[in-house]
């Protein structure tokens, strides 16, 4: 341990050493299945769309006694999942509406008392395992249905006078509520046999909000680890003031410039994205990205140290529509020859250069370098100062091989076929000396 980090408060007496080999398979798998599915795909615009729209109780009520999944089939998902590439996967198990997927003995509000009438995450479990997949759960710290539930800055009956909220919060009682929280959380850290990660979400510190007091944090990460002591959890209890109070950073993509730090010290991170904008499923929405740009987020988060976890947002009905089913398939088609790119991989040691429109991921374990061409370039390619340090160069696609040469400056003078490669984006294997 540095100085620095001597100093930082911890919860837990595990070594840098013993974490690092708790998050191993997740540092090498790189790339996860988000899947936000609830009530809320229902109205199809928008998992917050019980807050945006104000809608009370009563009036969101017609979902749960409609709520009908009848086309349901995870293991169709996780076969879309595997296919797509990704080694992992997390699903909500309740998110902010309250709704709950699984059987709870604490709640009514829950897949087992509508038309579903069984434990919907129980089969996800098995079916995602059945595929080789790990699994991780969302748990939604808000709760827009608990009737102790204080109303606050995001709840769907915030008042619109700040005066109000003491008189909307008479009788309700955040102990109960976590009391409740932590029964649940038990429930699913209990239930479902070994449980990968588990994503909690989220607090919102400052006036009307929730910091890690409202949940009791500190007494619930501690629960959870004692249950699943293999457990990987991401840092949204608000427990920041810990160096050990989550295990990886979740930071929004656009935020990510470089490899994010804490005291200097690099951090596991993953980012969270969807195909649209909304996680939950949102028919109309039309900001699609494209193949494309899903693939060069997951390129991005490997070249900066990080994970993706891309989310699918399936219909009421428990199917991936249409839209969601061509990026997975697009996504899987490159992954299936170029995943050795991103398994395995890191940031490049700083003395590799990126050249222009390329991102660089590098295996430290096989010590080859890859460098994604995001701007096919005509023929000549340069990678600046490589000369003599490149054994053999090859397209990753197709296995064939680059010739290359080191030009007086020494930097290594690649010779790239005239025509694309037939992949999304091309990716160039260089095995170092
Ligand atoms: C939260 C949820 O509100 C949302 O519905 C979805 O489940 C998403 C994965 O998580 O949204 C957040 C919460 C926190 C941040 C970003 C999105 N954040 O801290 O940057």
């Amino acid at each position: 341990l540095s100085a620095v980090n001597a100093q930082e408060k911890r919860i837990f007496n595990e070594t840098d050493a013993q974490k690092e080999q708790r998050l191993a398979w997740w540092v090498n798998d790189r790339f996860g299945m988000f899947i936000h599915w609830g009530l809320y795909s229902m109205p199809s615009r928008h998992e917050w769309v019980k807050s945006n729209e104000h809608i009370t109780d009563s009036a969101y009520q017609k979902y749960f006694d409609l709520y009908n999944p009848d086309l349901y089939n995870p293991r169709e998902w996780a076969r879309q999942a595997k296919a797509a590439g990704m080694k992992y996967a997390v699903i909500t198990t309740k998110h902010h509406e309250g709704f709950c997927l699984f059987d709870s003995r604490y709640t009514d509000y829950k897949a087992p008392n509508t038309a579903a009438k069984r434990d919907l995450i129980k089969e996800w479990v098995e079916a995602f395992r059945a595929e080789g997949l790990k699994v991780g759960f969302y748990y939604s710290l808000i709760d827009w249905h608990h009737p102790d539930y204080t109303i606050d800055r995001v709840h769907p009956q915030r008042p619109s006078d700040p005066k109000d909220y003491d008189k909307l919060n008479k009788g309700r009682d955040m102990e109960k509520y976590r009391t409740y929280l932590k029964n649940q959380v038990k429930e699913l850290m209990t239930n479902y046999g070994k449980i990968d990660i588990l994503w909690t979400d989220f607090s919102f510190p400052g006036e009307h909000g929730k910091d890690h007091n409202d949940w009791n944090s500190l007494d619930l990460i501690k629960m959870i680890r004692k249950l699943q002591p293999g457990i990987i959890i991401n840092d949204r209890l608000d427990l920041g003031e810990y160096e050990d109070g989550g295990d990886f950073a979740t930071p929004e993509q656009y935020k990510v410039s470089e490899w994010p730090t804490r005291n200097g010290k690099r951090i596991h991170w993953e980012t969270c994205q969807t195909f649209s904008g909304s996680w939950g499923y949102y028919r109309d929405e039309t900001s699609w990205k494209d193949n494309k740009q899903l693939l060069v987020l997951l390129i991005e988060s490997v070249s900066k140290g990080g994970n993706l976890l891309l989310n699918v947002g399936p219909t009421s009905r428990g199917t991936f529509d249409a839209r969601a089913q061509d990026r997975l398939k697009g996504m899987g088609e490159w992954m299936q020859v170029n995943g050795r790119s991103i398994y395995g991989c890191t940031e490049a040691p700083a003395e590799f250069k990126r050249p222009d429109n390329s991102l660089l991921t590098y295996n430290p374990t096989t010590k080859r370098l890859y460098v994604h061409l995001l701007d096919y370039p005509l023929q000549r390619f340069e990678l600046p100062g490589m000369k003599g340090k490149v054994k053999y160069a090859q397209l990753l696609n197709d296995g064939s091989e680059v010739k290359m040469r080191g030009t007086d400056k020494g930097d290594l003078a690649l010779e790239l076929p005239v025509r694309k490669p037939d992949v999304e984006i091309p990716v160039i294997e260089l095995i170092l000396q």
